[in-house]
């Protein structure tokens, strides 16, 4: 099969008609969607590490780190960072070929933008690609970050335009979208998805596809997230209260599987959540297109599925850890050939 172009003219009729087919159609046509522009047993290792963690002014309504959180994670200070650049060589060793870091910001200072720029140039020394999410950016701090090497910037719409304000009231999707220009302006790659699990219903999940599949260019990196239901959250306290509510593994394979085909040549990432999630229902997500992980023990400031399982995982699925290289469609990667 010849590679699928990307479009940007999905209608939310189309994506909805998508999730409604029957699941097996769903999960083929995706997998051979996924063929088309990658190896299927190759998946792309990232490594996540909270280089600002907790205190956070912003009140999304999953996270552990922001002030609203009832005992949420305590504040810390930026990391040094010497700190951080071990904490990446430990990540090279582990076999990872991308390292994030993330901060708890609404966003950057100015004042702390020296020693983000210095992360990311001694990161990018040790011959990993980087990724930072510092929530918002101005213009400028997006050129710096583009001029220090950064390779890409997450930045998560999260979920629907209909359903983002029932999350974070702090900020609107639209400054979301902002930040995402201004990355994409500066010619950072962008790492922008979301989080299925938030008691959202599945035309929010159609609208969260929609908004990233009809981006002026897809984002290169595209995360779906399960929600880690931490207590003390709001939506960690709503998932205790009524467990019913916890999205099945069925329909998570369904958003995976919806965003290959609507996003064929990004890389679409199996994040958090995985360390409650059955192997079986991981081996689906790969099968639907999905081809990245975050590995290690911890995510930010949650646990993650941890080295020696991913290893027997891998090991028993027959995939191996593709290599440090940037996507196809790759803006930054093509302007430099
Ligand atoms: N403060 C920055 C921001 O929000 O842009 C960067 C860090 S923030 C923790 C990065 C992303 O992690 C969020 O946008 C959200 O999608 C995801 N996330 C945070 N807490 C989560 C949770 N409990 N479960 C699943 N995903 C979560
Ligand atoms: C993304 O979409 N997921 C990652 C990364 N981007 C920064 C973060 C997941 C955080 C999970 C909760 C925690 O560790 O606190
Ligand atoms: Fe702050 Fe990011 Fe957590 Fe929102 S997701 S509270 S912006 S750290």
């Amino acid at each position: 099969m010849s590679e699928v172009s990307p479009r940007s003219d999905w209608t939310r009729a189309e994506i909805a008609a998508l999730f409604e087919l029957p699941f097996t159609e769903l999960v083929y046509r995706a997998a051979d969607v996924h063929r088309a522009s990658f190896d299927p047993a190759e998946v792309q290792l990232s490594t996540l590490l909270s280089i600002k963690t907790g205190g956070c002014a912003e009140d999304c309504g999953y996270c552990s780190q922001s002030v609203k959180a009832e005992a949420g994670v305590p504040a810390t200070k930026l990391m040094e960072v010497q700190a951080v650049l071990q904490s990446a060589a430990q990540a090279k060793d582990r076999g990872s070929s991308r390292f994030c870091m993330g901060a708890a910001w609404r966003n950057p200072k100015d004042r702390d933008m020296p020693a983000i720029v210095a992360m990311v140039q001694g990161v990018r020394a040790m011959g990993l690609e980087t990724c930072m999410t510092l929530g918002m950016l101005a213009p400028h701090q997006a050129q710096m970050l583009a001029d220090a090497g950064l390779d890409y910037y997450n930045h998560n719409i999260d979920t629907s335009p209909e359903h983002y304000a029932e999350v974070i009231t702090t900020r609107s999707m639209d400054d979301r979208l902002d930040t995402l220009a201004e990355v994409r302006r500066a010619g950072i790659n962008v790492c922008s998805g979301g989080i299925v699990g938030m008691g959202e219903t599945r035309a929010d999940r159609v609208g969260f596809i929609h908004t990233l599949a009809n981006l002026p260019a897809h984002p290169e990196s595209v995360p779906i997230n399960a929600l880690v239901p931490v207590k003390g959250t709001v939506l960690g306290n709503m998932l205790a209260d009524t467990p019913l509510a916890k999205i099945d593994d069925v329909e998570f394979v369904r958003t995976v599987a919806v965003a290959r085909i609507t996003m064929p040549a990004s890389m679409v990432r199996l994040s958090a959540g995985r360390e409650s999630m059955s192997e079986m229902t991981q081996a689906m997500c790969f099968l639907a297109g999905a081809n990245s992980i975050f590995t290690g023990d911890k995510l930010l400031t949650a646990p993650n599925a941890g080295d020696d399982n991913d290893a027997a995982m891998f090991a028993r699925l027959g995939l191996k850890a593709m290599a440090a290289e940037a996507p196809r469609g790759c803006a930054v990667r093509e302007a430099a050939e």
